[in-house]
């Protein structure tokens, strides 16, 4: 090891150690999320070489000694010396945030979002092996603990191969855990390879001597029928991909007899998952040609309303692809989720329209069905509104929602909605005991009595006509479906409390899969979470303890002796017990449901709702360990 450090090196070792001290201003977290950022990171730069047209297979293994890599056919990361006398790889690999200067008109997939880089991956690993063939050689360099150079720039002789491959093994100090999860990393290069068409995708894991390929030449229709695999279609995915001024539109749609839209936006490989301009230019695209093909074909006649854009996508699903030169690239909001790129909806809007009412007139016969589809879901909706405009006249909205809560929802004191809570549960029983022991002044409790609707095949209409929907859509009081408006939320938060067995699991899943469907908002804000009762009681000594899983039942035990009473419900703890262990927020704990991955999560819904009961058996078998005695994990 080279032990000269110049002024530079000092800076590089500072930068990189705030990395260390900071990880999660750089990679969001150290649990099993940011270890998988560091793929990502390292990814993205060999997705970025195949976007712009250099390698058409990139290679993902999980080796056995917990490291992994990633390579390339690109052209190899450079190596020629830097202004600073640095080899440019070095460079790449211990200066933050050393984004390459990407010639005009290049496009670049992190897109400014995350892109932290290749310095912040060797800032967090035990070390990082990087071998790049490049001008006919093959180069090594080698770092450790967290991006000291260990080996200098070594020439290790000719080749005719050009690309890059990266080895790093994350820091077992700085993670909570330095497993990877070979499914995870599957389902991203699924989408990646989808999104990126003619590039090979492998993913290798050595551990099990298991290995995907992906590989489509028209993703994104592979894309859409991935997405409907478990929904019945009305015909085959219809998919465009032409250049506009510079910015190349992908788009693909298919029809489904569901009730929901599901719109999937993509910059540049990187979803938006806030839309923009180029989601903007396709709704208002598809809106105007299947309202001017409606009047063509006669089926809207000159007294006709058009057709609202919510009626024309319902059972929809969409995937819009853009590719923006990196200059004329413009992000928004936040979390710089949202494209603002002018030109993208310019773009989007005239080969959406254009190829949309060709495909309309030179397929008529689906045209109609199409068209007719949506008038039924015209009707429906103008039924809805006529109804609920009738109810509004008799008697005003709130005396309505009394009614259908009157003598279900025990409801908190407090006004200030910021504050409250709404407990959903399980059976009458223990809807009794939380009433008696609940904090009264914000919390609110509405017991489910009956089953709950299944949504993901029902219409707003059949929601409306379920008591227990209807229930809780007037408790929570913000609408539903395209309605739905989380500024009139009367609680802040909405808490699922169910039994810890597996009809509990059960009517969770139907709550948020309600949620999900017709208030997605709801859930995407954080609003919605999972109560914790606990598994076990523990009285050692006379003193009482609670155990929330098998784990903590290990420890409380600890050898001695001791009296464990199994909860098998909610209904088994008295009003006190309730409070103590599962609704006082100083004691319990509570589950946050979020949206992590927008298609996985529409995936998971639709496979486990959905009517294709062979897909889910199929997961289950992948996906679930039944050696756990009652305690199923999703791995
Ligand atoms: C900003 C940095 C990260 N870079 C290049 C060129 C090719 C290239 C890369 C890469 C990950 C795992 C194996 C450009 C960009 C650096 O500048 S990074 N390939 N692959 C990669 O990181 N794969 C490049 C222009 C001319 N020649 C090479």
């Amino acid at each position: 090891m080279e032990k000269k450090y110049d002024a530079s090196s000092i800076k590089i070792l500072k930068g990189l150690e705030a990395v260390r001290v900071r990880p999660g201003m750089y990679i969001g977290s150290v649990d099993a999320r940011g270890l998988h950022h560091l793929v990502w990171e390292i990814l993205d730069n060999a997705i970025d070489e195949a976007l712009n047209g250099y390698g058409k297979v990139i290679t993902v293994s999980l080796n056995k000694d917990g490291s992994v890599t990633v390579s390339d056919e690109g052209r190899g990361m450079p190596v020629d010396k830097h202004e600073s006398g640095k080899s440019a790889l070095e460079v790449i690999f211990t200066v933050l945030h050393a984004g390459g200067k990407f010639e005009e008109g290049a496009y670049k997939t992190s897109g400014g979002l995350h892109g932290v880089g290749a310095s912040v991956v060797n800032a967090l690993s035990e070390w990082v092996d990087v071998e790049v063939c490049t001008n006919k050689r093959k180069y090594h360099i080698r770092f450790m603990d967290g991006g000291t150079r260990v080996s200098k720039l070594e020439d290790l002789g000719p080749t005719n191969k050009t690309g890059s491959k990266v080895t790093f093994k994350p820091d077992k100090t700085i993670f909570e855990t330095t497993t990877f999860n070979y499914q995870t990393i599957v389902e991203r290069i699924r989408e990646e390879a989808f999104l990126l068409a003619g590039v090979k995708m492998i993913v290798i894991d050595e551990k099990n001597a298991r290995k995907e390929e992906f590989y489509y030449e028209d993703g994104l229709k592979a894309f859409i029928e991935y997405l409907n695999e478990d929904r019945d279609t009305l015909h085959k995915p219809i998919t465009f991909d032409h250049m506009y001024n510079g910015i190349e539109v992908k788009a693909a749609f298919q029809y489904t007899d569901s009730y929901q839209e599901n719109v999937f936006s993509f910059v540049n490989l990187v979803r938006t998952k806030d839309g923009g301009t180029h989601e903007v230019g396709y709704k208002t695209a598809f809106t105007k040609t299947i309202n001017d093909y409606a009047r063509e074909c006669g089926i809207l006649k000159e007294k006709d309303k058009n057709f609202e854009g919510n009626d024309i996508r319902e059972g929809l699903t969409s995937i819009i692809s853009v590719s923006i030169p990196e200059d004329k690239l413009q992000f928004e909001g936040q979390t710089k989720s949202k494209l603002g790129t002018p030109e993208a909806k310019n773009a989007v809007e005239n080969i959406v329209s254009e190829n949309l009412m060709y495909w309309l007139l030179e397929n008529s016969e689906l045209s109609l069905k199409i068209i007719k589809k949506i008038q039924k879901a015209a009707q429906a909706r103008e039924a809805a509104r006529k109804a609920k405009e009738e109810a509004r006249k008799g008697k005003n909205n709130s005396k309505k929602a009394e009614k259908v809560l009157s003598g279900k929802l025990a409801n908190a004191q407090s006004k200030d909605h910021t504050k409250l809570e709404l407990f959903l549960v399980e059976g009458d029983s223990a809807g009794g005991s939380a009433k008696q022991g609940r904090d009264s002044k914000y919390q609110a409790i509405l017991p489910l009595r009956g089953k709950v609707l299944n949504t993901q095949k029902a219409s707003l209409a059949d929601i409306e006509k379920n008591e227990e929907l209807n229930t809780i859509i007037h408790a929570i009081g913000a609408g539903v479906g395209s309605d739905f408006n989380l500024d009139d939320i009367n609680y802040d938060k909405i808490i699922i409390m169910t039994d810890a067995d597996t009809d509990g699991a059960h009517i969770q899943i139907l709550l948020l899969t309600f949620f999900y469907q017709y208030m997605r908002e709801l859930i995407a804000s954080g609003h919605v979470y999972i109560a914790m009762p606990p598994l076990y009681m523990v009285k050692k000594n006379k003193e009482v303890f609670y155990a929330y899983d098998e784990n903590e039942l290990s420890k409380l035990k600890d050898g001695q002796k001791c009296e464990i009473k199994r909860f098998k419900g909610l209904g088994e703890m008295n009003a006190d017990e309730l409070w103590d262990t599962t609704m006082n927020p100083a004691t319990r704990s509570l589950v946050n449901v979020t949206i992590d991955d927008p298609v996985i999560c529409d995936k998971r819904v639709s496979v486990l709702m959905g009517n294709k009961p062979e897909l889910r058996r199929e997961w289950i078998e992948e996906n679930i360990d039944f050696t756990l005695e009652e305690d199923y994990r999703v791995m």
